[in-house]
Protein backbone atom coordinates (compact mmCIF):
# COMPACT_ATOMS: atom_id res chain seq x y z
CA UNK A 1 0.00 0.00 0.00
CA UNK A 2 1.35 3.47 -0.87
CA UNK A 3 1.61 5.76 2.29
CA UNK A 4 0.23 9.10 1.81
CA UNK A 5 2.70 12.14 1.09
CA UNK A 6 1.91 15.17 3.29
CA UNK A 7 -0.19 16.47 1.09
CA UNK A 8 -2.10 13.45 0.45
CA UNK A 9 -3.06 12.98 4.29
CA UNK A 10 -4.09 16.56 4.83
CA UNK A 11 -6.38 16.22 1.75
CA UNK A 12 -7.76 12.90 3.05
CA UNK A 13 -9.20 14.33 6.03
CA UNK A 14 -11.67 16.39 3.42
CA UNK A 15 -14.74 15.63 2.44
CA UNK A 16 -15.45 15.67 -1.34
CA UNK A 17 -18.18 16.54 -3.45
CA UNK A 18 -18.16 16.05 -7.51
CA UNK A 19 -20.67 15.35 -10.07
CA UNK A 20 -19.53 12.09 -11.80
CA UNK A 21 -21.65 12.42 -14.46
CA UNK A 22 -20.89 15.09 -17.35
CA UNK A 23 -22.24 18.43 -17.18
CA UNK A 24 -25.38 19.67 -19.42
CA UNK A 25 -28.93 18.95 -20.76
CA UNK A 26 -29.72 15.10 -19.26
CA UNK A 27 -32.32 13.12 -17.51
CA UNK A 28 -30.22 12.19 -14.58
CA UNK A 29 -26.84 13.11 -12.85
CA UNK A 30 -24.65 11.37 -10.62
CA UNK A 31 -23.50 13.62 -7.49
CA UNK A 32 -20.73 11.50 -5.24
CA UNK A 33 -19.90 12.82 -1.53
CA UNK A 34 -16.88 11.00 -0.31
CA UNK A 35 -15.10 11.54 2.81
CA UNK A 36 -14.83 10.74 6.58
CA UNK A 37 -17.76 13.38 7.17
CA UNK A 38 -19.76 12.48 4.24
CA UNK A 39 -22.80 10.76 5.98
CA UNK A 40 -22.90 13.74 8.85
CA UNK A 41 -22.89 16.48 5.87
CA UNK A 42 -25.20 14.72 3.81
CA UNK A 43 -27.58 14.02 6.83
CA UNK A 44 -28.37 18.05 7.10
CA UNK A 45 -29.62 17.46 3.47
CA UNK A 46 -31.54 14.41 2.71
CA UNK A 47 -35.15 13.52 4.31
CA UNK A 48 -35.53 10.74 5.07
CA UNK A 49 -31.64 9.30 5.54
CA UNK A 50 -31.63 5.82 4.32
CA UNK A 51 -32.49 3.20 7.16
CA UNK A 52 -29.99 0.72 5.40
CA UNK A 53 -26.36 0.98 3.82
CA UNK A 54 -26.18 0.02 -0.33
CA UNK A 55 -30.03 0.11 -0.46
CA UNK A 56 -31.56 2.90 -2.82
CA UNK A 57 -33.50 5.29 -1.22
CA UNK A 58 -36.06 8.23 -2.42
CA UNK A 59 -35.41 11.21 -0.59
CA UNK A 60 -35.87 14.68 -1.25
CA UNK A 61 -33.11 16.80 -0.87
CA UNK A 62 -32.87 19.96 0.57
CA UNK A 63 -31.33 23.16 2.02
CA UNK A 64 -33.08 24.27 5.07
CA UNK A 65 -36.35 24.32 3.91
CA UNK A 66 -35.55 24.85 0.47
CA UNK A 67 -36.84 21.34 -1.59
CA UNK A 68 -33.56 21.08 -4.21
CA UNK A 69 -35.03 17.78 -5.75
CA UNK A 70 -36.56 14.43 -5.10
CA UNK A 71 -33.74 12.01 -5.57
CA UNK A 72 -32.27 8.50 -5.65
CA UNK A 73 -29.90 8.33 -2.41
CA UNK A 74 -27.26 5.37 -1.67
CA UNK A 75 -25.01 5.01 1.12
CA UNK A 76 -21.96 3.36 1.09
CA UNK A 77 -19.80 2.47 4.02
CA UNK A 78 -16.00 2.64 4.55
CA UNK A 79 -13.75 0.94 3.97
CA UNK A 80 -16.23 -1.36 1.64
CA UNK A 81 -16.73 1.63 -0.73
CA UNK A 82 -15.39 2.06 -4.38
CA UNK A 83 -12.34 4.45 -2.28
CA UNK A 84 -12.54 3.33 0.77
CA UNK A 85 -13.96 6.35 2.13
CA UNK A 86 -17.76 6.64 3.65
CA UNK A 87 -19.71 7.79 0.10
CA UNK A 88 -22.93 9.08 -0.77
CA UNK A 89 -24.13 8.70 -4.09
CA UNK A 90 -27.38 11.05 -4.87
CA UNK A 91 -29.03 10.63 -8.24
CA UNK A 92 -30.47 13.69 -8.95
CA UNK A 93 -32.78 15.19 -12.02
CA UNK A 94 -30.09 16.49 -14.74
CA UNK A 95 -28.96 20.20 -16.14
CA UNK A 96 -27.30 22.69 -15.29
CA UNK A 97 -29.20 24.38 -11.85
CA UNK A 98 -30.54 20.45 -9.69
CA UNK A 99 -26.95 19.35 -9.74
CA UNK A 100 -25.18 22.64 -9.21
CA UNK A 101 -27.52 23.82 -5.83
CA UNK A 102 -27.08 20.18 -4.11
CA UNK A 103 -23.44 20.51 -4.52
CA UNK A 104 -23.57 24.31 -3.59
CA UNK A 105 -25.75 22.76 -0.34
CA UNK A 106 -23.08 20.38 0.82
CA UNK A 107 -19.87 22.53 0.47
CA UNK A 108 -22.01 24.96 2.49
CA UNK A 109 -22.24 22.20 5.13
CA UNK A 110 -18.55 21.22 5.09
CA UNK A 111 -17.90 19.52 1.59
CA UNK A 112 -15.27 20.82 -0.46
CA UNK A 113 -15.42 20.20 -4.72
CA UNK A 114 -13.33 17.27 -5.17
CA UNK A 115 -10.35 17.62 -8.19
CA UNK A 116 -9.96 15.76 -11.03
CA UNK A 117 -9.79 11.87 -10.21
CA UNK A 118 -9.51 12.64 -6.52
CA UNK A 119 -12.19 9.75 -5.91
CA UNK A 120 -9.88 7.43 -7.72
CA UNK A 121 -6.67 8.83 -6.24
CA UNK A 122 -7.93 8.13 -2.47
CA UNK A 123 -8.73 4.65 -3.83
CA UNK A 124 -5.28 4.44 -4.25
CA UNK A 125 -3.88 5.88 -1.14
CA UNK A 126 -6.80 3.67 0.75
CA UNK A 127 -5.60 0.49 -1.13
CA UNK A 128 -8.55 -0.55 -3.11
CA UNK A 129 -6.89 0.19 -6.08
CA UNK A 130 -2.94 0.05 -7.31
CA UNK A 131 -1.84 2.50 -9.61
CA UNK A 132 -2.62 0.09 -12.88
CA UNK A 133 -6.09 -0.08 -11.77
CA UNK A 134 -6.34 3.28 -11.15
CA UNK A 135 -4.72 3.99 -14.52
CA UNK A 136 -7.08 1.51 -16.37
CA UNK A 137 -10.23 3.45 -15.06
CA UNK A 138 -8.78 6.80 -16.98
CA UNK A 139 -7.94 4.26 -20.32
CA UNK A 140 -12.12 2.86 -20.02
CA UNK A 141 -13.33 6.09 -19.57
CA UNK A 142 -11.18 7.52 -22.97
CA UNK A 143 -11.59 3.92 -24.49
CA UNK A 144 -12.74 4.69 -28.19
CA UNK A 145 -12.64 0.93 -29.30
CA UNK A 146 -14.43 -2.20 -27.60
CA UNK A 147 -10.16 -3.66 -28.23
CA UNK A 148 -9.44 -0.76 -25.76
CA UNK A 149 -12.89 -1.41 -23.51
CA UNK A 150 -11.58 -5.08 -23.05
CA UNK A 151 -8.03 -4.47 -22.17
CA UNK A 152 -8.87 -1.77 -19.75
CA UNK A 153 -11.17 -4.32 -18.33
CA UNK A 154 -8.60 -6.58 -17.63
CA UNK A 155 -5.96 -4.48 -16.12
CA UNK A 156 -9.04 -2.79 -13.84
CA UNK A 157 -9.91 -6.16 -12.73
CA UNK A 158 -6.24 -6.62 -11.65
CA UNK A 159 -4.92 -9.12 -14.29
CA UNK A 160 -1.51 -6.81 -15.22
CA UNK A 161 -1.29 -5.94 -11.37
CA UNK A 162 -1.55 -10.25 -10.54
CA UNK A 163 0.73 -10.90 -13.34
CA UNK A 164 3.34 -8.84 -12.04
CA UNK A 165 3.05 -9.31 -8.32
CA UNK A 166 3.58 -13.16 -9.07
CA UNK A 167 6.43 -11.72 -10.78
CA UNK A 168 8.05 -9.80 -7.98
CA UNK A 169 6.63 -12.81 -5.06
CA UNK A 170 9.25 -15.38 -7.51
CA UNK A 171 12.01 -12.18 -7.08
CA UNK A 172 11.70 -11.99 -3.71
CA UNK A 173 11.63 -15.88 -3.62
CA UNK A 174 14.91 -16.17 -5.37
CA UNK A 175 16.74 -13.23 -3.33
CA UNK A 176 15.43 -15.60 0.04
CA UNK A 177 17.05 -18.59 -1.86
CA UNK A 178 20.47 -16.73 -2.63
CA UNK A 179 20.12 -15.00 1.07
CA UNK A 180 19.65 -18.00 2.70
CA UNK A 181 23.28 -19.69 0.40
CA UNK A 182 24.70 -16.86 1.99
CA UNK A 183 24.15 -16.48 5.24
CA UNK A 184 24.05 -20.44 5.64
CA UNK A 185 26.69 -22.05 3.31
CA UNK A 186 27.42 -24.65 5.95
CA UNK A 187 23.88 -26.12 6.20
CA UNK A 188 23.34 -30.20 6.42
CA UNK A 189 21.66 -29.56 3.12
CA UNK A 190 24.12 -28.08 0.96
CA UNK A 191 23.87 -25.49 -0.57
CA UNK A 192 20.75 -24.18 -3.00
CA UNK A 193 21.23 -26.05 -5.71
CA UNK A 194 22.31 -23.83 -9.04
CA UNK A 195 19.53 -25.35 -11.12
CA UNK A 196 16.96 -24.54 -8.77
CA UNK A 197 18.37 -21.08 -9.11
CA UNK A 198 18.75 -21.54 -12.83
CA UNK A 199 15.28 -22.48 -13.36
CA UNK A 200 13.91 -19.69 -11.27
CA UNK A 201 15.64 -17.29 -13.80
CA UNK A 202 14.39 -18.69 -16.18
CA UNK A 203 11.44 -18.56 -15.65
CA UNK A 204 10.88 -15.27 -14.97
CA UNK A 205 12.64 -14.12 -17.90
CA UNK A 206 10.47 -15.58 -19.74
CA UNK A 207 7.52 -14.44 -18.18
CA UNK A 208 8.91 -10.68 -18.97
CA UNK A 209 9.72 -11.96 -22.23
CA UNK A 210 5.90 -12.96 -22.91
CA UNK A 211 4.24 -9.84 -21.85
CA UNK A 212 6.87 -7.74 -23.21
CA UNK A 213 6.21 -8.87 -26.32
CA UNK A 214 2.47 -7.99 -26.32
CA UNK A 215 3.98 -4.12 -26.43
CA UNK A 216 3.64 -3.36 -30.62
CA UNK A 217 -0.22 -4.95 -29.86
CA UNK A 218 -1.08 -3.21 -27.05
CA UNK A 219 -0.17 0.55 -28.71
CA UNK A 220 -1.47 -0.67 -31.60
CA UNK A 221 -4.91 -0.70 -29.64
CA UNK A 222 -4.36 2.27 -27.56
CA UNK A 223 -3.28 4.79 -30.63
CA UNK A 224 -5.06 2.75 -33.68
CA UNK A 225 -3.22 1.47 -36.22
CA UNK A 226 -2.65 3.86 -39.32
CA UNK A 227 -4.30 3.03 -42.05
CA UNK A 228 -3.42 4.96 -45.50
CA UNK A 229 -5.95 4.86 -48.32
CA UNK A 230 -3.59 5.71 -51.25
CA UNK A 231 -4.05 5.34 -55.47
CA UNK A 232 -4.13 7.54 -58.09
CA UNK A 233 -6.34 10.38 -58.45
CA UNK A 234 -10.32 9.68 -59.06
CA UNK A 235 -9.47 6.18 -57.53
CA UNK A 236 -12.46 6.33 -55.01
CA UNK A 237 -10.20 6.16 -52.09
CA UNK A 238 -12.14 9.24 -50.51
CA UNK A 239 -15.74 7.42 -51.22
CA UNK A 240 -14.00 4.27 -49.77
CA UNK A 241 -12.69 6.13 -46.34
CA UNK A 242 -16.27 7.64 -45.91
CA UNK A 243 -18.04 3.49 -46.68
CA UNK A 244 -15.59 2.39 -44.24
CA UNK A 245 -16.35 4.98 -41.78
CA UNK A 246 -20.24 4.93 -42.03
CA UNK A 247 -20.52 8.71 -42.61
CA UNK A 248 -20.07 11.28 -45.78
CA UNK A 249 -16.56 12.62 -43.89
CA UNK A 250 -14.57 13.16 -47.39
CA UNK A 251 -15.83 14.95 -50.38
CA UNK A 252 -15.92 12.86 -53.33
CA UNK A 253 -16.07 14.29 -56.93
CA UNK A 254 -15.45 12.80 -60.20
CA UNK A 255 -12.60 15.68 -60.74
CA UNK A 256 -9.60 13.91 -60.12
CA UNK A 257 -7.31 16.07 -57.19
CA UNK A 258 -10.44 16.76 -54.70
CA UNK A 259 -8.85 15.60 -51.83
CA UNK A 260 -5.89 17.35 -51.18
CA UNK A 261 -4.96 17.26 -47.50
CA UNK A 262 -4.67 14.00 -45.41
CA UNK A 263 -7.69 12.89 -43.42
CA UNK A 264 -8.12 11.10 -40.43
CA UNK A 265 -10.68 9.33 -38.66
CA UNK A 266 -10.95 6.41 -36.10
CA UNK A 267 -12.78 3.26 -37.05
CA UNK A 268 -13.77 0.63 -34.35
CA UNK A 269 -13.15 -2.87 -36.61
CA UNK A 270 -13.38 -5.06 -33.65
CA UNK A 271 -10.14 -6.23 -33.51
CA UNK A 272 -8.15 -2.92 -33.78
CA UNK A 273 -9.13 0.24 -33.82
CA UNK A 274 -7.70 1.79 -37.06
CA UNK A 275 -6.81 5.09 -37.92
CA UNK A 276 -8.18 5.93 -41.42
CA UNK A 277 -6.40 8.30 -43.31
CA UNK A 278 -7.94 9.59 -46.91
CA UNK A 279 -4.99 11.06 -48.83
CA UNK A 280 -4.31 12.99 -52.23
CA UNK A 281 -4.09 11.30 -55.16
CA UNK A 282 -0.62 9.94 -56.42
CA UNK A 283 0.77 12.07 -59.26
CA UNK A 284 2.51 14.41 -60.98
CA UNK A 285 0.91 17.36 -59.21
CA UNK A 286 -1.24 19.64 -61.35
CA UNK A 287 -0.36 22.83 -58.67
CA UNK A 288 1.57 23.81 -55.74
CA UNK A 289 -1.31 22.91 -53.21
CA UNK A 290 -1.91 19.63 -54.86
CA UNK A 291 1.96 18.97 -54.86
CA UNK A 292 2.06 20.32 -50.70
CA UNK A 293 -1.38 17.23 -50.64
CA UNK A 294 0.74 14.84 -51.81
CA UNK A 295 4.12 15.46 -50.13
CA UNK A 296 1.75 14.85 -47.18
CA UNK A 297 0.54 11.47 -48.57
CA UNK A 298 4.54 10.36 -48.93
CA UNK A 299 4.57 10.77 -45.29
CA UNK A 300 1.43 8.95 -43.92
CA UNK A 301 3.18 6.35 -46.36
CA UNK A 302 5.68 6.24 -44.45
CA UNK A 303 4.36 5.90 -40.84
CA UNK A 304 1.74 3.74 -41.84
CA UNK A 305 0.91 0.29 -40.14
CA UNK A 306 -1.22 -0.90 -43.50
CA UNK A 307 -1.57 0.77 -46.67
CA UNK A 308 -4.54 0.31 -48.87
CA UNK A 309 -3.24 0.92 -52.44
CA UNK A 310 -6.64 1.75 -54.59
CA UNK A 311 -7.21 1.97 -58.50
CA UNK A 312 -10.05 1.25 -60.65
CA UNK A 313 -8.69 -0.89 -62.62
CA UNK A 314 -5.76 -3.62 -62.94
CA UNK A 315 -3.49 -1.43 -64.44
CA UNK A 316 -3.14 1.28 -62.76
CA UNK A 317 -3.63 -0.84 -59.55
CA UNK A 318 0.05 -2.81 -60.56
CA UNK A 319 1.17 0.91 -61.19
CA UNK A 320 -0.30 1.87 -57.61
CA UNK A 321 0.90 -0.90 -55.64
CA UNK A 322 4.54 -0.92 -57.08
CA UNK A 323 4.57 3.20 -56.88
CA UNK A 324 3.74 2.84 -52.73
CA UNK A 325 5.70 -0.21 -52.00
CA UNK A 326 8.72 2.09 -53.38
CA UNK A 327 7.58 4.97 -50.54
CA UNK A 328 7.08 2.26 -47.66
CA UNK A 329 7.96 -0.85 -45.77
CA UNK A 330 4.45 -1.44 -44.88
CA UNK A 331 2.16 -4.10 -45.98
CA UNK A 332 0.37 -2.93 -49.00
CA UNK A 333 -3.66 -4.44 -49.53
CA UNK A 334 -4.41 -3.85 -53.42
CA UNK A 335 -8.20 -3.10 -53.43
CA UNK A 336 -9.55 -2.68 -56.63
CA UNK A 337 -12.08 -0.17 -56.80
CA UNK A 338 -15.82 0.19 -58.04
CA UNK A 339 -16.58 -3.31 -57.84
CA UNK A 340 -20.23 -2.09 -59.22
CA UNK A 341 -18.36 -1.21 -62.64
CA UNK A 342 -16.44 -4.10 -62.90
CA UNK A 343 -16.94 -5.99 -66.38
CA UNK A 344 -16.10 -9.86 -66.47
CA UNK A 345 -12.86 -8.95 -68.27
CA UNK A 346 -11.79 -7.03 -65.97
CA UNK A 347 -12.54 -9.50 -62.98
CA UNK A 348 -10.63 -12.22 -64.39
CA UNK A 349 -7.68 -9.49 -64.85
CA UNK A 350 -7.95 -7.95 -61.37
CA UNK A 351 -8.36 -12.06 -59.46
CA UNK A 352 -4.93 -11.41 -56.82
CA UNK A 353 -6.74 -7.84 -55.70
CA UNK A 354 -9.70 -7.22 -53.17
CA UNK A 355 -12.64 -6.06 -54.95
CA UNK A 356 -14.53 -2.93 -53.26
CA UNK A 357 -17.70 -0.99 -53.91
CA UNK A 358 -18.25 1.86 -52.10
CA UNK A 359 -21.48 2.45 -53.69
CA UNK A 360 -22.73 -1.00 -53.33
CA UNK A 361 -20.86 -2.01 -49.87
CA UNK A 362 -19.66 -5.37 -51.41
CA UNK A 363 -16.28 -6.89 -50.33
CA UNK A 364 -16.15 -4.30 -47.29
CA UNK A 365 -16.38 -6.65 -44.51
CA UNK A 366 -14.23 -8.89 -46.62
CA UNK A 367 -11.50 -5.75 -46.39
CA UNK A 368 -11.53 -5.03 -43.41
CA UNK A 369 -10.76 -8.50 -42.19
CA UNK A 370 -7.75 -8.10 -44.32
CA UNK A 371 -6.83 -5.63 -43.03
CA UNK A 372 -7.03 -7.26 -39.60
CA UNK A 373 -5.06 -10.01 -40.74
CA UNK A 374 -2.56 -7.71 -42.33
CA UNK A 375 -1.90 -5.77 -38.67
CA UNK A 376 -1.41 -8.88 -36.23
CA UNK A 377 0.57 -10.26 -39.02
CA UNK A 378 3.26 -7.86 -38.06
CA UNK A 379 2.67 -7.25 -34.37
CA UNK A 380 2.39 -11.27 -34.08
CA UNK A 381 -0.15 -12.84 -32.27
CA UNK A 382 -1.17 -12.41 -29.09
CA UNK A 383 -1.97 -14.95 -26.57
CA UNK A 384 -5.26 -13.95 -25.06
CA UNK A 385 -4.31 -15.00 -21.47
CA UNK A 386 -1.59 -12.41 -21.58
CA UNK A 387 -2.34 -9.18 -20.22
CA UNK A 388 -1.91 -6.23 -22.84
CA UNK A 389 1.11 -3.48 -22.12
CA UNK A 390 -0.55 -0.37 -23.51
CA UNK A 391 1.77 2.35 -21.84
CA UNK A 392 5.23 3.39 -22.72
CA UNK A 393 5.90 3.17 -19.32
CA UNK A 394 4.90 -0.34 -18.87
CA UNK A 395 7.28 -1.34 -21.42
CA UNK A 396 10.50 0.74 -19.96
CA UNK A 397 9.46 -0.52 -16.42
CA UNK A 398 9.35 -3.83 -17.23
CA UNK A 399 12.27 -3.70 -20.06
CA UNK A 400 14.52 -2.29 -16.80
CA UNK A 401 13.34 -5.22 -14.58
CA UNK A 402 14.63 -7.52 -17.48
CA UNK A 403 17.79 -6.15 -17.71
CA UNK A 404 18.57 -6.32 -14.50
CA UNK A 405 17.28 -10.04 -13.82
CA UNK A 406 19.88 -10.94 -17.18
CA UNK A 407 22.36 -9.03 -15.34
CA UNK A 408 21.98 -11.35 -12.17
CA UNK A 409 21.53 -14.47 -14.58
CA UNK A 410 25.31 -13.62 -16.52
CA UNK A 411 26.67 -12.75 -12.95
CA UNK A 412 25.40 -15.89 -11.25
CA UNK A 413 26.37 -18.04 -14.48
CA UNK A 414 29.95 -16.76 -15.05
CA UNK A 415 30.25 -16.56 -10.60
CA UNK A 416 32.51 -13.37 -11.31
CA UNK A 417 30.48 -11.34 -8.80
CA UNK A 418 30.16 -12.42 -5.16
CA UNK A 419 26.30 -13.49 -4.50
CA UNK A 420 25.66 -10.94 -2.47
CA UNK A 421 26.41 -8.20 -5.47
CA UNK A 422 25.01 -9.68 -7.73
CA UNK A 423 21.56 -9.99 -5.91
CA UNK A 424 21.43 -6.22 -6.06
CA UNK A 425 20.15 -6.94 -9.40
CA UNK A 426 17.08 -8.98 -8.10
CA UNK A 427 16.38 -5.96 -5.65
CA UNK A 428 16.20 -3.20 -8.48
CA UNK A 429 14.30 -5.75 -10.42
CA UNK A 430 11.68 -6.15 -7.30
CA UNK A 431 11.81 -2.01 -6.68
CA UNK A 432 11.20 -1.48 -11.01
CA UNK A 433 7.87 -3.77 -10.24
CA UNK A 434 6.84 -2.04 -7.48
CA UNK A 435 6.77 1.33 -8.31
CA UNK A 436 4.93 0.23 -11.27
CA UNK A 437 2.02 -1.26 -9.49
CA UNK A 438 2.46 1.42 -6.61
CA UNK A 439 2.52 -1.53 -3.99
CA UNK A 440 5.45 -0.45 -2.02
CA UNK A 441 5.68 -3.22 0.58
CA UNK A 442 9.37 -3.82 0.29
CA UNK A 443 11.20 -5.90 3.03
CA UNK A 444 9.67 -9.31 3.23
CA UNK A 445 12.86 -11.74 2.09
CA UNK A 446 14.44 -12.29 6.04
CA UNK A 447 10.84 -13.52 6.77
CA UNK A 448 10.29 -15.95 3.86
CA UNK A 449 14.52 -17.21 4.32
CA UNK A 450 12.82 -17.77 8.22
CA UNK A 451 9.40 -18.87 7.93
CA UNK A 452 9.77 -21.15 4.83
CA UNK A 453 13.41 -22.19 5.04
CA UNK A 454 12.84 -23.60 8.66
CA UNK A 455 15.89 -21.95 10.29
CA UNK A 456 16.43 -22.82 13.62
CA UNK A 457 16.22 -26.74 13.74
N1 LIG B 1 -19.81 3.38 -59.42
C1 LIG B 1 -18.97 3.72 -58.46
N2 LIG B 1 -18.42 4.94 -58.47
C2 LIG B 1 -17.58 5.27 -57.46
C3 LIG B 1 -17.27 4.35 -56.42
N3 LIG B 1 -16.39 4.94 -55.58
C4 LIG B 1 -16.19 6.20 -56.07
N4 LIG B 1 -16.88 6.39 -57.18
C5 LIG B 1 -16.92 7.62 -57.99
O1 LIG B 1 -15.62 7.94 -58.42
C6 LIG B 1 -15.41 9.35 -58.40
C7 LIG B 1 -14.17 9.69 -57.58
O2 LIG B 1 -14.43 9.32 -56.26
P1 LIG B 1 -13.56 9.86 -55.03
O3 LIG B 1 -13.94 9.05 -53.85
O4 LIG B 1 -13.66 11.33 -54.91
O5 LIG B 1 -12.11 9.45 -55.54
P2 LIG B 1 -10.70 9.86 -54.90
O6 LIG B 1 -9.79 8.72 -55.14
O7 LIG B 1 -10.86 10.29 -53.50
O8 LIG B 1 -10.25 11.05 -55.81
P3 LIG B 1 -9.20 12.25 -55.49
O9 LIG B 1 -9.49 12.80 -54.15
O10 LIG B 1 -9.46 13.20 -56.56
O11 LIG B 1 -7.83 11.64 -55.59
C8 LIG B 1 -16.69 9.96 -57.86
O12 LIG B 1 -17.47 10.39 -58.93
C9 LIG B 1 -17.35 8.79 -57.14
O13 LIG B 1 -18.77 8.90 -57.10
C10 LIG B 1 -17.88 3.06 -56.46
O14 LIG B 1 -17.68 2.19 -55.60
N5 LIG B 1 -18.71 2.80 -57.49
MG1 LIG C 1 -10.38 11.99 -52.57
Amino acid sequence: MISGTATGVAQLEDTIVAVATPTGLGALALIRLSGPRAFKIAEKHIQPWPSESRVVQLSTVHNFGEVLDQALVTLFPGPNSFNGDDTVEISTHGGYLVPASIIAALISSGARQALPGEFTRRAVLNGKLDILQAEAIGDLIDARSRAMQHVALDQLDGGLSRRLLQLREDLVGLEALIAYDIDFPEEDDGPVPREKIESSIGKMVASLESLLATAPAGELIREGAVVVIAGPPNAGKSSLFNSLLGRSRAIVTEIPGTTRDALEAVVDSGKWPLRLVDTAGLRDPVDPIERLGIEVSERYLASAAVILACAENSKSLNEAVDAISRKSAAPVIAVRTKADLVTPRDEINSNHALSVSAHTGAGLQGLLDTINSAIAATVGEVAPDIPMLTKARYQQALNEALREIRQFQQAWREEHLPAPVASVHLRTAVYVLEELIGSVDVEDVLERVFSSFCVGK
